[in-house]
């Protein structure tokens, strides 16, 4: 074989192998695709929905910037939390109406921190609010303190509300 051409092959081959790696770290890298329940949603009637990291993979992605609670601005990826209830069967808009006025969501976390949130915050109908469900910081996973999953809710003044470890998302409507 003539010189430059075994040379021009050669680099072909090896930039395709190098792809070819690059292409399999980013699958191991993504977002833990194990079949274990990222976070389940219990809904009032009993019906409960978990959600997988295929799941979550098929949502569509937000990213915002916030400011963390030592003050640093951040970027967080994620779904909005809004959008993880639809398939969990919540209904929003004109199909939600008669309900969500008097519904709310109990945020629980692994650590039994809880918060709480009114239906109508994620309605949007009604507010522009962004209550993201995070799986990434500066499009890396989320640090073990933060767990696989957390809200970002950027535009409060208090972090009190972006829980950690988010374990159970629990759907109340007031009796
Ligand atoms: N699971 C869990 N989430 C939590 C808390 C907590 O104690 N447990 N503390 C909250 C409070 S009061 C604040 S100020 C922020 C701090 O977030 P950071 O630790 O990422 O800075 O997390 C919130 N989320
Ligand atoms: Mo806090």
């Amino acid at each position: 074989m003539k010189k430059p051409l075994k040379l021009i092959l050669t680099v072909m081959l090896l930039a395709f192998s190098s792809l070819a790696q690059q292409n399999a770290a980013k699958q191991t890298d993504a977002p833990s695709k194990t079949d274990a329940p990222l976070l389940r949603v219990e809904m009032d009637g009993g019906k409960s929905y978990e959600l997988k990291a295929a799941d979550l993979a098929k949502l569509p992605r937000r990213e915002v910037k916030g400011r963390t609670h030592d003050g640093a601005p951040a970027n967080f990826s994620g779904v909005e939390l809004r959008e993880v209830l639809k398939l969990a069967g919540m209904k929003f808009g004109e199909e939600g109406k008669k309900t969500n006025l008097t519904s709310y969501l109990v945020i629980e976390a692994a650590d039994n921190y809880r918060a709480v949130f009114a239906m109508l915050e994620l309605e949007p109908d009604f507010t522009d609010k962004i209550i993201l469900l995070a799986d990434a910081r500066e499009g890396k996973p989320l640090s073990k303190e933060e767990g696989k999953l957390r809200l970002v809710v950027p535009d409060e003044k208090k972090q009190a509300r972006w829980v950690r470890q988010i374990s159970v998302v629990k759907v109340q409507t007031i009796k």
